[in-house]
């Protein structure tokens, strides 16, 4: 299992403020925090500088890896931003992402060709976001193909079939759940990456929604999260569903948490 830790992101509240004050501290210590919890990568978005955003990022991507030795998710829907960030960014990142929209797919894939650069292939295209499981198929189709012509190794990429809230229309669950399933089966050796929190929008008590959410991904064979990693119900939660799930020789990866103390609540 892939943990991203998704705190330094510029929409919450704190770590806006932090950006704009140029307080590395702060960032710092979210990214220790995170990095000490399990994170494998430190998510850095500061998509809400509009204009500022490349700068601010390689500022983050700077800052992050002064504070720990966690690569960088570099998360921006700016080919731009993303070529900045990884031009300051030490060791191999994680793009956050590539999608098939067609300028950012154009833009991003010479980026990653041929190098060891992870991947997050994002199932969006120009017609859209997609609602359905066989269009979500459709799409992962295309980026996995369109990323191994141009030498991006299997294992190096991470298909987020893509989220929408369950407020808005009954089947956005079960449809990205199933396109888990499916992408998981049909290509072997690709991994699987998603953000749970669109799932509970408009909901109340969300955090019980990501979770329940984020154990019924892992039982369809998701194997990437972009989560709080500070949230020790939701990784105690993630760590048993992998063990239920066959990922867990003798248990050892569910008696380790237990015994570090790592996933108490
Ligand atoms: N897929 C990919 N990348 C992503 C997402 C995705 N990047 C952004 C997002 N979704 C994941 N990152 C976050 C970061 C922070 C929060 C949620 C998702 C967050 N949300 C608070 C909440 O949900 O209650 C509200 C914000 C706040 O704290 O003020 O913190 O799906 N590839």
């Amino acid at each position: 299992m892939i943990i991203v830790g998704e705190l330094i992101n510029a929409s919450r509240k704190a770590i806006g403020e932090a950006i704009r004050a140029q307080d590395a501290e702060a960032v710092k210590k979210v990214a220790v925090d995170q990095r000490e919890a399990g994170a494998n990568f430190i998510d850095v978005n500061a998509g809400i500088f509009v204009g500022k955003e490349a700068e601010y990022l390689q500022w983050l991507v700077k800052t992050v890896q002064e504070a720990t030795d966690a690569p960088c998710c570099i998360d921006s829907p700016d080919p731009n931003a993303i070529h900045a960030a990884l031009s300051v960014h030490k060791g191999t990142a994680m793009i956050n992402s590539i999608s098939l929209e067609k300028s950012r797919f154009d833009s991003l894939v010479p980026v990653v060709a041929g190098t060891d650069l992870k991947v997050i292939a994002l199932c969006m295209s120009d017609e859209g976001m997609p609602e359905t499981t066989d269009q979500r198929l459709k799409i992962a189709d295309r980026l996995i193909n369109g990323l191994v012509q141009n030498n991006v190794p299997i294992d190096n990429i991470y298909v987020d079939p893509l989220v929408q809230p369950v407020a808005t229309n009954k089947d956005f669950g079960i449809e990205f759940l199933n396109a888990i399933e499916a992408i998981s089966k049909q290509f072997k050796g690709v991994h699987t990456m998603c953000g749970l929190s669109n799932i509970s929008y408009g909901l109340p008590n969300r955090k019980f929604i990501n979770q329940a959410f984020a154990i019924m991904a892992i039982a369809k064979g998701l194997d990437g999260l972009i989560i709080n990693p500070l949230d020790k119900r939701m990784l105690a939660g993630l760590v048993t569903a992998e063990t239920l799930f066959g990922r867990d020789n003798f248990c050892m990866n569910y008696l380790n948490a237990y015994r570090s103390q790592l996933f108490e609540f």
